[in-house]
This record gives C-alpha cells, sequence and structure tokens, in this order.
C-alpha cells in the first residue's frame, strides 16, 4: 500500500511536468484521473509514447554526472516496451549499435523495453555498456584487455564463453540478457554492430605500432531509467564520447590499460623525476591521438574544452527555462586539464532530480 502511494505520488508529479512543459498535450487533470485508477487497479501505468520520449529526455537532462547535456532534446528513443525475450532484446541492441553509429555521424539514442510491474520481471541486461572487452588474468600476475572487466570476464568464461583462440587486448565480450523465464543467455556481437577506431598520432609515426583502438559508440546499459514511479531496467542509451573518457580514463588508468610508462618511454621523456612532468605529456599526447584518430575517420567526439563551454550554455538555457539543473563537480570537471575549463570554476545545484538513471547497487558490472 505505501508503495502504491509512491507510485501514485511519482506518477502525479511526471505529468504535472509533462503537461506543464508540453501545451499541446492540454491541461493534465484527466490524464491524471485515469492514471490514478490504473495504479489503484494494476499497480502499475503504461505511458504515452510521448510520455515515454519526454521522460527519457528528462533523466537526461537530471543526470548530475552527464557533461554533455546541452542536446537533451535530440535524444531519439525507440520504444520497446512489448520486447521481453533475451534473443529479441538482443536483437534490438544490435541494431541499436548499428543505428546509433550512422556511419560515424552518431545519434543519441535509448531502446527502452519492457518495465518493470507488479506481474511481470523485466529482462536486464548484465553488461555494462554493449561493447566492453574482456580481461584476461595471466599466470603471472599480469592482465591481458580491459583490467576493469577481469571478474565479469571469467564468470562469462565459467558459464561457457570461449575466447578467442589467441586473447589479444581488445576482444569484444557477449552480451549477456537475462529473463524471469529463460535465465540468463550469452549472445555473440556481429560484426556489423562493432564499429571501432584505430589510434594513430598526427604527428608520432610510431604511435599507430602499439595496435591501440577503441569502440565508436559508448551505449551504457546498466542503467535503471526511472520515469514517474514506472521502472525500465533495462534501457541502453548512447551519445558520443569525449576523447579524455578514453585517452585519460580508459587508456591511461593505472587499473585499466596503464599505457602512460610505454607512452613516455617511446616519446623519448626523462623519467628519473616526478617533476618532469612527463606522466602529463604522455598523457596528453595519448588524448591527442585519440581526438585525432575518431575526427580522422569520421566519428563523431567531442573535446573537454568545447564540451565544458556547451555545457555552460546549457546550464544558462536551464537557468532561463526556470528551472534548476543538478550537477555533480566531481564527475563533470574533466580528468586533463580541470582548471583550464570553465566547469571547474564553480558550483552546482546538487539536489537529485526524477526522472532520472540509476544505477543498482546489485549490478554485475
Ligand atoms: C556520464 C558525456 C550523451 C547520460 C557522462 C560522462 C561524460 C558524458 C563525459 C562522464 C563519464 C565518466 O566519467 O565515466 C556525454 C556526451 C554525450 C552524452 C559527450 C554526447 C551526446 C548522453 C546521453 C545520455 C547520457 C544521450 C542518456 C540519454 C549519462 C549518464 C551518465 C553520463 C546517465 C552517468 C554514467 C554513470 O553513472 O556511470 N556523459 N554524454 N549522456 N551520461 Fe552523458
Ligand atoms: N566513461 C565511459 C562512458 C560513460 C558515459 N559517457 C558518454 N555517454 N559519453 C566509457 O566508456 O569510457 N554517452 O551516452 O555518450
Amino acid at each position: 500500500r505505501p508503495d502504491l502511494e509512491r507510485v501514485q505520488a511519482e506518477a502525479e508529479e511526471f505529468l504535472q511536468l509533462f503537461h506543464g512543459e508540453n501545451d499541446q498535450a492540454g491541461p493534465p487533470g484527466s490524464r491524471i484521473t485515469v492514471v490514478m485508477r490504473e495504479i489503484e487497479l494494476t499497480g502499475t501505468y503504461w505511458h504515452t509514447p510521448e510520455e515515454l520520449t519526454f521522460g527519457a529526455r528528462v533523466a537526461w537532462r537530471n543526470n548530475a554526472r552527464c557533461i554533455g547535456r546541452l542536446y537533451w532534446q535530440s535524444l531519439q528513443v525507440r520504444d520497446l516496451r512489448l520486447v521481453s525475450d533475451t534473443g529479441t532484446v538482443a536483437e534490438h541492441c544490435f541494431d541499436h549499435l548499428r543505428t546509433a553509429h550512422n556511419g560515424g555521424k552518431i545519434r543519441p539514442m535509448i531502446s527502452v523495453f519492457a518495465p518493470e510491474t507488479p506481474t511481470s520481471h523485466a529482462p536486464r541486461i548484465w553488461n555494462e555498456q554493449l561493447i566492453r572487452y574482456a580481461g584476461y588474468d595471466q599466470p603471472d600476475g599480469q592482465v591481458i584487455g580491459d583490467p576493469r572487466y577481469r571478474a565479469f570476464t571469467s564468470e562469462l568464461v565459467r558459464r561457457g564463453w570461449q575466447p578467442p583462440e589467441h586473447p589479444g587486448p581488445f576482444d569484444v565480450l557477449p552480451l549477456v540478457v537475462e529473463t524471469a523465464t529463460e535465465g540468463p543467455r550469452l549472445f555473440e556481437l556481429p560484426e556489423s554492430a562493432i564499429h571501432e577506431v584505430l589510434l594513430e598520432h598526427p604527428e608520432l609515426p610510431w604511435f599507430a605500432g602499439l595496435g591501440l583502438r577503441w569502440h565508436a559508440v559508448p551505449v551504457i546499459s546498466n542503467s535503471r531509467l526511472v520515469i514517474g514511479g514506472v521502472s525500465y531496467p533495462t534501457a541502453p542509451f548512447n551519445g558520443w564520447y569525449m576523447g579524455t573518457e578514453i585517452g585519460a580514463r580508459n587508456l591511461g588508468d593505472n587499473d585499466r590499460y596503464a599505457l602512460i610508462p610505454e607512452i613516455a618511454a617511446r616519446m623519448g621523456l626523462d623519467t628519473s623525476s616526478e617533476a618532469t612532468l612527463w606522466r602529463d605529456r604522455a598523457l596528453v599526447e595519448l588524448n591527442r591521438a585519440v581526438l585525432h584518430s575518431y575526427e580522422s575517420s569520421g566519428v563523431s567526439i567531442t573535446d573537454h574544452h568545447t564540451e565544458s563551454r556547451r555545457f555552460l550554455i546549457h546550464l544558462e538555457r536551464e537557468e532561463r527555462a526556470g528551472r534548476s539543473c543538478p550537477a555533480d563537480w566531481s564527475w563533470i570537471v574533466p580528468p586533463v586539464s580541470g582548471s583550464q575549463t570553465p566547469v571547474f570554476h564553480r558550483y552546482y545545484d546538487t539536489e537529485d532530480q526524477l526522472p532520472n538513471f540509476l544505477t543498482d547497487p546489485d549490478s554485475i558490472q
């Protein structure tokens, strides 16, 4: 009963917001009455396609961690709420990857699968993103691939996944989709769904020889989309990358690909003292290589200076619309040259708002 009241309260607040921001939808009164009754009878309700699209866009607008929110109104929403078996979920995820890639001109997009209801469990995706690279523990304690996915990779192997005959640093993991009736099932990604960029440096010819690459489209698949009291645990979404996510964090972090020492050595830097700033110099060149390679292969990407300026434009627009815009400084400020970007030099509203994307504590990855 208290849960029913929470669903009703969140539904009413969302419908007020939807009708308040969408004049063509008219006044909210009659829709609220219908939805309250539907919740009383079934414990949940079915969003109209317009409510679903608006709800997903506002969930993006409200996410305090995302610097890329200026274009929140352009999010394309795929309504897949009637899809609930593992094989069809996987097929639609592969379609999502192909459609979002769009020949390199990436489209921000979300695929919304069946919601959680009092009478049916929603499908779940175990992977953190649709494309992630395996991490293999070696007998000598080293890791081949992405150390972030060591545990996930060995769990998949335990469940019967066969890695390539010669495991490499960029082996794409299979997708795991789980439903209550089928349990977890593994699906290998088709090649047509995997687009990658080979990394080279605009001036350092040896860089291409490192054999580095990254996938074109980040599709986050373990975030729960929450709209007006309805929960969509499987709603993979994507925009495009900001270069630092790859060049600073994924390839640079000590507990990820940890490439800074090797790049510094190839650059011939003096690593005998921290004070030569060899780490910083190598990090900058790695980030230049990422931006250069995505740009020259025609795949959408943004740099942290441009994106920071856009984010401040977004904040101004939100303020002019009379809305507060929640932001988390520790996620918004980029991991390189923070103080050279304008987002560093201010404070933000921090109270969370719904609709939003939430990461469950029990999610596998
Ligand atoms: C986080 C950029 C599109 C939702 C982030 C982060 C960056 C970013 C840099 C921080 C990631 C990290 O530090 O690991 C962008 C850019 C986009 C974009 C450049 C280009 C259009 C989107 C879209 C959505 C979205 C379309 C959802 C519809 C989120 C969420 C997070 C996030 C939920 C937090 C992820 C987490 O908790 O791990 N974004 N984003 N973003 N973004 Fe965006
Ligand atoms: N740092 C993660 C991706 C997190 C979300 N970033 C985006 N989202 N750009 C990584 O894979 O490096 N997006 O929807 O575009």
